[in-house]
């Protein structure tokens, strides 16, 4: 069945009483080379990740997401996977997999794994038989095409396409020993899967089921929307966050019968313990209704990249632009909207792949820091960073907290190139001032604000060597594979537990009130004020209920208008550490974000909003 448009389901009201678990659920990703360290070489590993449950647990969190653990030649960071049924040495054994899935099973949370089956490494054996000749039996795993007709093999424009891979440069990889080009959206050593052969998505399936019969809880998909490719046919150049060619593959013309494909062979029968994610950039609104349909059996959530993408100038994501709050609020709640009733939104502000939210969205206070105005850049991180969450939190859908985000992780001051690790980030200047001759100041500059290795960093457990990141990091050997951010002093999670403001505190507050009111599970998502250019306010409605959220979400004072007052409602949250008790605040002060409860009609509720 092929699917390109929406056909919209009926929109209907969620039933709290008959909902999956993860509706109620809030996830926590792990990038397990910079989680923690356990054995003091200077990469994390199962180990480290063993040692902190607690403080997992302790957040509250429903879920683990891994980002990949699998045997890897690391060229992406794990995403480009040499063996999908074992444990890189660098993380561990399987042992010491079963070991961790225990252990967190036992503290009441699940675990799922990256599911990377756009590509494989170009080491995984799949790839190298595949390569080995052009009779292989496997060579029709992957994406191989002769050189442009006319062109010589291997020379500029001679690719079977004018496609651009997503990190730089054409999307097509020349094989000198057999004389053909092989597709590969991302790295070189990442070539792409053929997906239109049943044999490829027989076996991905069977490692699946490999997976949950092991114990797993289910998958977040790397990139799945990708996996049908179009035509493989030039494309005329266009404005867009994707790469050049991406509207031939992204929700290609077979993605939603793969995965009804992938949903019957792998997880029907026993989906009612397990959660999947798809990973979908480029994705509109009415192919995420598609996808997440639950009468359509694909997946149950998607993240969707427009939110993230409204700070990107003409030139893409290494353009960077000044975010409109306008724009920001009009698209998430365009997606709730999109979606209420119909399928089921993911919730997140960063990741792996995305500059740290309290730097990116709110005021890390480093610049105050750095001027010596230590307490006033510890109180503006902590509003905005709260604020933030807050704002992401209390929407509809599954909330996505990205690791070190609990206790205010920021950006990294980068000097120079050499300072960047990312793939994405290498090839972009490489590209951008050795071939195109940019300013090298420039391409700097952008990507400080937007490298994914803002991201990276090793996590600041405490303010000891290399901010504890490693379990004997005293030892030379522990150098972290990264350097830590030099702020680790300052920020970290010891130090923000102990602290009177306290970011982790807040989260703890905010995932509890997910799990015990049924408004910010369930609610009606209705925003206010969408032309105001400081404040962010919405209400969630549920019966005769109602939370009324408000943010400021600036560095200026801000009087809230009429519509988003009640008075008499009961304060049920908020980040403001002195002098706020009560439920109608005519102002609000820089970063403030206060969540009250009223019935629907205005009145007082009554109602225990839960914390
Ligand atoms: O971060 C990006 C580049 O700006 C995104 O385009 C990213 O590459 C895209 O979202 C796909 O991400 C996923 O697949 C990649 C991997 O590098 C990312 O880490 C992963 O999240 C290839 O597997």
């Amino acid at each position: 069945m092929t699917q390109h448009t929406a056909n919209a389901p009926e929109t209907h009201p969620i039933d709290p009483a008959d909902a999956p678990w993860w509706t109620r659920a809030v996830v926590y990703q792990i990038y397990p080379r910079s989680f923690a360290d356990g054995d003091g070489d200077g990469f994390g590993d199962l180990a480290g990740i063993r040692s902190r449950l607690d403080h997992l647990a302790d957040l509250g969190v429903d879920v683990l997401w891994l980002s990949p653990i699998y045997p890897s030649p690391q060229h992406d960071n794990g995403y480009d996977i040499a063996d999908y049924q074992d444990i890189d040495p660098r993380f561990g054994t399987l042992e010491q997999f079963d070991e961790l899935l225990a252990a967190t099973h036992e503290r009441g949370m699940k675990l799922i794994m990256d599911l990377v089956v756009n590509h494989t490494s170009d080491e995984h054996a799949w790839f190298t038989e595949s390569r080995s000749s052009r009779d292989a039996a496997r060579r029709d795993w992957y994406v191989w095409r002769d050189p442009r007709p006319g062109f010589t093999g291997g020379t500029p424009g001679a690719e079977p396409t004018n496609w651009r891979s997503f990190f730089s440069g054409p999307a097509w990889q020349w094989d000198e020993a057999t004389g053909q080009y092989y597709l590969r959206l991302f790295a070189s050593q990442q070539p792409d899967l053929n997906w239109d052969n049943p044999d490829v998505r027989h076996a991905v399936y069977a490692m699946m089921r490999w997976w949950l019969d092991r114990g797993v809880d289910g998958f977040r998909m790397d990139v799945i929307n990708l996996i049908s490719k179009g035509e493989y046919v030039d494309v005329e150049p266009a404005t867009s966050s994707m790469p050049l060619g991406a509207e031939q593959y992204a929700n290609g013309p077979r993605v939603h019968e793969y995965l009804q494909e992938m949903h019957r062979e792998v997880f029907a029968g026993r989906d009612a313990e397990l959660m999947t994610v798809g990973e979908t950039p480029g994705t509109p609104l009415e192919h995420a209704q598609l996808y997440t349909d639950p009468t359509r059996a694909e997946v149950d959530m998607i993240f969707q990249f427009e939110h993230v993408g409204l700070d990107h100038g003409k030139g893409g994501k290494w353009d960077p632009a000044t975010l409109d709050l306008r724009h920001l609020k009009a698209n998430l709640a365009r997606w709730q909207d999109g979606l209420y009733g119909r399928g089921w939104n993911s919730l997140y502000l960063n990741n792996h792949d995305q500059p740290r939210l309290v730097s990116r969205f709110g005021d890390d206070g480093q610049a105050a820091v750095e001027q010596g105005n230590v307490e006033d850049g510890e109180r503006v991180r902590y509003a905005s960073a709260t604020a933030w969450a807050a704002v992401l939190h209390l929407q509809l859908g599954t909330p996505f907290v990205y690791q070190g985000e609990e206790f205010g992780m920021t950006n990294v001051p980068f000097a120079g190139i050499d300072d960047f690790f990312d793939v994405e980030a290498v090839n972009h200047y490489a590209e951008a001032v050795q071939q195109q001759g940019a300013d090298p100041r420039d391409v700097l500059a952008a990507l400080r604000l937007m490298t994914r290795d803002n991201a990276r960093t090793p996590v600041q457990w405490d303010d000891s060597v290399h901010g504890g990141f490693s379990a004997g990091s005293d030892q030379p050997d522990a150098t972290p594979w990264m350097p830590v951010n030099p702020n680790y002093a300052m920020i970290n999670a010891a130090a923000d537990r102990a602290s009177s403001r306290s970011i982790f505190r807040f989260y703890q507050r905010l995932i509890a009130l997910r799990h015990t009111d049924d408004v910010v599970a369930f609610g009606r998502f209705d925003l206010l004020e969408p032309e105001h250019e400081q404040l962010f306010a919405y209400t969630r409605t549920l019966g005769d209920r109602a939370l009324l959220v408000t943010a400021n979400l600036s560095g200026q004072p801000c009087a809230l208008p009429s519509s988003c007052r009640r008075a008499g409602a009961d304060l049920v949250l908020t980040n403001a550490t002195e002098g706020t008790d009560d439920g109608d605040a005519a102002v609000l002060r820089p970063w403030e974000v206060r969540v009250v409860a009223v019935s629907v009609d205005g009145g007082e509720s009554g109602a225990d909003a839960g914390v």
